[in-house]
């Protein structure tokens, strides 16, 4: 936990450096150490004290020693000072999306605005495009900031739930009595965010597990104690529910608590017309009461003469009808991936190299890596011109030589979509890539036709084989931009282009209802982790969640066909526009 402690301190220091002005290059070292530090997985603390924390990427001397400061004293000396130099009010306008910096110094100097209370009263009533330089158009932007931060305040998204649940799991096994744990509800079905969090346990003695649970050091707040249930908040703001109950009951209860409400409604429909009953302790015969299991989830399923329902299908989108049918998707898997196709390295905007990328791919057991770096018009994210793409190319022909036979490092690049689609790079550079990513990372206010229009011309280019994070969204600070989807996947469908299931949590782009619209139409999906170090390579789990909530099984996705098949599949787009 203590690394979300530090990540949010850097990404607070790199606004206040911004806001005061500072040095691009020591705001932006940062940002990505905080980004590091959020998908880093390993144990910080022991890092930390054998003296090795460079080793993450992105730590350098000087932050690796404010880590170690926080992990020591509980703060750091410069983050403290820093603060005491900035008007309090902007630490909270700052949160709002279409505020940066420069804007709240505006805000708090000219107007003494200080809370998103009064910044909204303000928007409201016109004030604000009344000062320099701000137009009508950036007040309403102002105002939709504000709505998502509100919205943004309820959910927390998985790529911070999900490890802090890992953590809660971890501890939850550690008291003694406790057979068996869970996530249960929205995280364990892998929605993109999440309300609260539950959390299920097996004891014999439950008092004795939540007055540990209540008692730990994640605990900011005890909401409400029980012996059997209790509910606490993190100090990440985020509201837990542990319920703790007997060994014998643990599946029924797991059924209960993952949801969705709708499924268990459905399920509970089917039960009764079989004169059967659910509930948290088990399925028994309404007739007589006599209990026909309980102590594992599938027995609640066969009951009903149902094969076991996975968790990321039960939202009463017709699994149940599917269950009945016997055609449950076989769900893709993390072992039926044999590659990510979306890598970026220190060649553009990434923190490790080509060759500590390469690393990591083989570590997890994959076959291929498609790096791609930036195309040249990028300039914020260091995109590579014409010369150092084939400098990069180079590179990565010499590396696969000295690889073993069994791995490649695909040579590619995420190209930027440009205006009327098209491509950051002329046709014979593409040509000679393995892998040709599409991206749009300009222009997200068009018109829906326009916007489309270019899209859908990009994806007309033989050499562009995927398209990455399809809508752009970011949850919490951008709203998807106004593509139609429908016409983009009928053109993904026609042209033999491949669609995104972007990993990164804040993206999940696409989210789970497109891309199970994209392969009804036939469309190949890919899941890849648009990682900037080799930690975010973890990252594929949330995209694989969105996968599996599309109903995607292997054959729908690029990333689980063999190289071989992998590179027929891209030369026939390629052949067919010839
Ligand atoms: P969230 O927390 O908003 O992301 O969504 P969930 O699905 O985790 O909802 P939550 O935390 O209110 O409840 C967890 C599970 O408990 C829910 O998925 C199903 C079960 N549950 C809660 N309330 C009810 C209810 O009134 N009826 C039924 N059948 N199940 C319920
Ligand atoms: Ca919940
Ligand atoms: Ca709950
Ligand atoms: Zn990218």
């Amino acid at each position: 936990m203590k690394r979300h402690d530090i990540a949010a301190i850097f990404n607070e220091m790199a606004d206040l450096l911004e806001f005061r002005g500072d040095n691009p290059f020591r705001i932006r070292a940062y940002r990505r150490a905080a980004q590091n530090l959020e998908s880093f997985s390993g144990d910080l603390e022991a890092l930390a004290s054998a003296g090795r924390l460079q080793e993450l990427s992105g730590i350098g001397e000087d932050l690796a020693r404010k880590i170690d400061e926080y992990l020591r004293t509980g703060a750091i000396v410069a983050f403290e000072q820093l603060k005491r130099r900035i008007p309090k009010g902007v630490f909270e306008l700052l949160e709002v999306p279409g505020v940066g910096p420069k804007t709240a110094k505006l805000l708090t100097e000219r107007l003494h605005i200080t809370t998103i209370q009064q910044l909204e009263t303000a928007a409201k009533a016109h004030r604000l495009s009344r000062l320099p330089g701000f137009q009508a158009k950036k007040e309403e932007n102002i105002l939709k900031g504000i709505q998502i931060v509100h919205r943004g305040r309820s959910r927390m998204h998985l790529g911070i739930a999900l490890p802090l649940a890992q953590e809660l799991l971890a501890f939850l096994k550690t008291i003694p009595g406790v057979s068996r744990v869970s996530t249960a509800g929205s995280l364990r079905r892998m929605r993109e965010t999440i309300g609260d969090l539950d959390l299920l346990a097996a004891s014999k003695h439950p008092s004795r597990v939540t007055s540990a649970f209540a008692k730990a050091p994640f605990c900011a707040r005890v909401l409400a104690a029980g012996q059997t249930k209790s509910s606490i908040l993190t100090s990440e703001g985020l509201q837990v529910d542990l319920r703790v109950v007997e060994p014998d009951s643990f599946g029924a209860a797991l059924q209960y608590f993952t949801g969705s409400k709708e499924h268990n409604v459905r399920l509970r429909e089917l039960a009764s017309r079989q004169g059967l009953k659910i509930n948290e302790y088990g399925v028994f015969r309404i007739r007589g009461g006599r209990r026909l299991g309980g102590r594992e989830e599938a027995d609640i399923y066969r009951a009903v003469g149902l094969p076991w329902i996975p968790p990321e299908l039960r939202e009463d989108v017709g699994e149940i009808d599917a269950a009945k049918a016997g055609r449950l998707p076989s769900l893709v898997e993390a072992e039926d991936l044999r590659g990510d196709f979306h890598i970026h390295t220190t060649w553009s905007d990434g923190s490790d190299s080509l060759e500590a990328m390469a690393k990591a791919g083989m570590s997890r057991g994959y076959r291929y890596l498609a790096i791609c770096d930036h195309s040249q018009s990028l300039k914020v994210a260091h995109g590579m011109s014409v010369a150092r793409l084939r400098q990069q190319m180079k590179n990565i022909q010499a590396l696969n030589e000295r690889f073993p036979a069994s791995f490649r490092l695909l040579m590619g690049a995420e190209v930027d979509i440009l205006n009327e689609g098209k491509m950051d790079y002329p046709n014979e550079v593409l040509a000679d890539l393995d892998f040709v990513i599409g991206s749009v990372h300009t222009g997200f206010t068009q018109a829906e036709a326009v916007i489309t229009r270019r899209i859908v011309r990009a994806m007309d280019n033989p050499y562009l084989t995927l398209l990455a994070h399809p809508t752009g969204r970011l949850m919490g600070q951008r709203e998807p931009y106004a593509v139609n989807l429908e016409k983009v996947f009928q053109a993904a469908k026609t042209t033999g282009t491949a669609v995104e299931i972007n990993a990164y949590p804040r993206r999940l782009d696409l989210c789970d209802t497109a891309a199970r619209r994209a392969q009804e139409l036939g469309v190949m999906l890919a899941v890849s982790t648009d990682s900037h170090s080799l930690d975010q390579l973890d990252q594929v789990r949330f995209g694989l969640g969105v996968a599996r909530r599309a109903w995607l099984e292997p054959r729908h996705l690029l990333n689980c066909l063999s190289l071989e098949q992998l590179s027929a599949w891209i030369a026939r787009k390629r052949r067919r526009a010839a």
